[in-house]
């Protein structure tokens, strides 16, 4: 068995943020105008009149100030409120594509490799583009790497879920080095018309760099000391888009074709099951998590990574022990952590403890233990 380092690790930022109130400003005028045009139907009983949203709600329940998005104006455009993302030709780059690439090439660049050192590229996302071929062959072959590449998806986990695949492929020696790409345009797949969820998601692409220890020659490092997954079958986040859609058309436009979740319960149920996965893995390495310097979250909610760290760490959220992002980017599904992790780890010192953590739908939840070199 061979140890497995991360490397380098890399992030891609679309252009645009839209803060909570550009958002809800948007949100509203939409409202206005869907209330404006039912106003018989409201008054008769027929038609339940929509609700405003609210920037203070927002930044209270899950911490969220700002988004990158991909695309603004369809997004604010009150009569559309999806982004708009124009179709590409079959030989042109997909856009999850791109910005795949482009966080990969910065994750390659910060551990001083190229394409051509790449034996496997996994790309772990929420959702793809389309069923094949796969994102993460097309940015093989724009990265110039040889092997293979596969995509899969475990929504928010996708991320720490492909890093276990990728360590266990080192580990076993059939590949040396595999690049994980997690491409997320979450606002493709988000109901901006919803006002319970319209504020949860932004846009944002990552990459991590695993390479077997024995050829990892860059000073700065992580030690991967163990990976540890669990999933539970839950409908509380779900997401019925899929190819069956066509063989019943008359469901087509309903709104679970895009994310839905019961808030309340994921909060209550994902806590748990985050806390006693992190304590259990640190157990089975003999560490205690308390000794963990720093612990880089998925990024849902503000309040459940307080309750989290508390539970954990034994002590409050603070930036040095749990680092936040999610006022920033808001939820970037599987790339949260790795972002957290990207803009803060760097300063710490070696021989530091740490840990990744990711956790979502599914429900699915990843630990990665990590000691820097
Ligand atoms: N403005 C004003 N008021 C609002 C709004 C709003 N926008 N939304 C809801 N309210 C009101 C409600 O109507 C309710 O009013 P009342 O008390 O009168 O009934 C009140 O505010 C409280 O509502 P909630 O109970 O819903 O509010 P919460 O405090 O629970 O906060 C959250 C809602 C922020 C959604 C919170 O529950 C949460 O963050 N939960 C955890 C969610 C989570 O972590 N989910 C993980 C999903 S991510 C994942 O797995 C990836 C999926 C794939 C990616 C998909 C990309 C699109």
């Amino acid at each position: 068995m061979h140890n497995v380092v991360i490397s380098g690790t890399g992030l891609f930022t679309p252009p645009h943020s839209i803060s909570n109130e550009e958002l809800v400003t948007a949100f509203n005028a939409y409202v206005d105008l869907f209330n404006d045009e039912n106003t018989e139907a409201i008054a008769a009983g027929d038609v339940e009149p929509l609700e405003k949203s609210n920037a203070a709600f927002i930044e209270k329940a899950s911490g969220v100030k700002s988004r990158f998005v991909m695309n603004k104006e369809g997004i604010l455009d009150p009569t559309r409120m999806c982004p708009n993302i124009p179709a590409r030709a079959d030989d042109e780059l997909s856009v999850l594509a791109e910005i795949a690439v482009a966080a990969a090439k910065d994750a390659l660049a910060n551990a001083g490799r190229t394409g051509a050192d790449i034996d496997g590229i996994l790309c772990g996302a929420s959702n793809m583009q389309r069923a094949y071929p796969a994102i993460a062959v097309e940015v093989q072959l724009a990265l110039g790497a040889t092997g293979f590449g596969f995509d899969m998806n475990v929504a928010c986990s996708s991320a720490t879920f492909a890093i276990q695949a990728g360590a266990d492929m080192i580990r076993a020696g059939s590949a040396r080095r595999i690049l994980i790409v997690n491409p997320e345009i979450c606002s493709g797949h988000l109901n901006f018309r919803d006002r319970d969820s319209h504020f949860i998601f932004g846009d944002v692409a990552t990459a991590i760099l695993l390479e077997n220890a024995e050829d990892a020659d860059k000073d700065e490092r992580w030690d991967i000391l163990g990976t540890k997954l669990i999933t539970q079958f839950s409908n509380n986040i779900r997401n019925n888009f899929g190819f069956l859609n066509r063989t019943a058309p008359e469901d087509t436009n309903v709104a679970d074709k895009l994310f839905v979740q019961q808030g309340r319960k994921v909060f209550k149920e994902v806590i748990p099951m985050v806390s006693e996965l992190i304590q259990t893995h640190m157990g089975e390495l003999g560490l205690d998590p308390q000794d963990a310097k720093r612990i880089w979250l998925h990024q849902a909610n503000i309040n459940m990574n307080e309750m989290i760290a508390r539970k954990v760490l034994g002590r409050s959220i603070d930036a040095e022990s749990t680092p936040t992002i999610l006022d920033e980017y808001a939820n970037t599904s599987s790339a949260g952590s790795v972002i957290a992790f990207h803009k803060h780890s760097r300063d710490l010192p070696p021989g530091s403890l740490g840990l990744m953590c990711s956790f979502g739908a599914g429900y699915s939840a990843g630990s990665v233990i990590l000691r820097k070199h």
